[in-house]
């Protein structure tokens, strides 16, 4: 039996997507982040050495990472989600299931990062010397990468209906959590195929059924 240990409100919803669109048996372990921090609870470290979610175990096998994750379901329980290999549309489920955590979510978590600093309780006299640093990396190097990197995607999905060939993959459900992260915290007019994209997987009943056994989460 599948076990996915799922940190709440977290990238681990799209692993429940997946499982919900498979319709495989699984068990969730709930695992709450602390109220302060927003960090994962010590018992997710006894699963994984990183102590990150999502991490599923199935039987003797652990794999952690949304992407090997999201790889080894579509390849053992989920192949109407994986692409015929050797396919153009196999190459393109490689290149988004992996632009999604290597290109994409850097960019947004550093994003982040930056913002808080500009907002960061501090010392009034180090405020305008950290707000300016932060600035400073924001419009010079941040801001445009992600402009860059959802200029791209946007670009994508006004060509396809899918990131990888004509159905859905495991690749959509990757991207789903950079992409509702972005939608959550701006309003995307300049990017109406992207909004698109979310606004269609979230009226999936796959999709809505996963919310509710996953618990709040932002992003939906
Ligand atoms: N690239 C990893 C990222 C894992 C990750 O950072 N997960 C976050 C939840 S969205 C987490 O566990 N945060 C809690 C913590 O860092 O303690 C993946 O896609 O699985």
């Amino acid at each position: 039996m599948i076990i996915v240990h799922h940190l709440n409100n977290s990238r681990s919803q799209r692993i429940l997507w997946m499982l919900e669109e498979i319709g495989v048996e699984y068990e969730v372990k709930h695992y709450q982040r602390d109220k302060e921090t927003q960090l994962a609870p010590k018992e997710l470290f006894e699963v994984h050495r990183l102590g990150k979610s999502p991490v599923i175990s199935d039987g003797d096998i652990t794999v952690a990472e949304s992407g090997a994750i999201i790889e080894y379901l579509a390849q053992i329980y989920g192949k109407d989600l994986l692409p015929r290999k050797g396919s153009k549309a196999f190459r393109e489920y490689i290149y988004w299931l992996h632009f999604s955590e290597g290109s994409l979510m850097p960019q947004l978590l550093l994003k982040l990062i930056f913002d808080k600093i500009k907002t960061a309780p501090m010392p009034f006299f180090i405020k305008p010397i950290a707000k300016g640093i932060a600035n400073k990396v924001l419009n010079g190097y941040v801001l445009p990468n992600v402009k860059n990197n959802m200029d791209f995607v946007e670009k994508h999905l006004s060509e396809n209906t899918w990131f990888a060939g004509d159905k859905m993959t495991g690749s959509d459900i990757q991207m789903s959590f950079p992409l509702e992260a972005s939608m959550a915290r701006a309003k995307m007019d300049d990017y109406p195929y992207t909004k698109a994209f979310v606004e269609k997987i979230h009226a999936r009943d796959a999709y809505k059924k996963a919310l509710e056994i996953g618990g709040p989460y932002d992003y939906a």
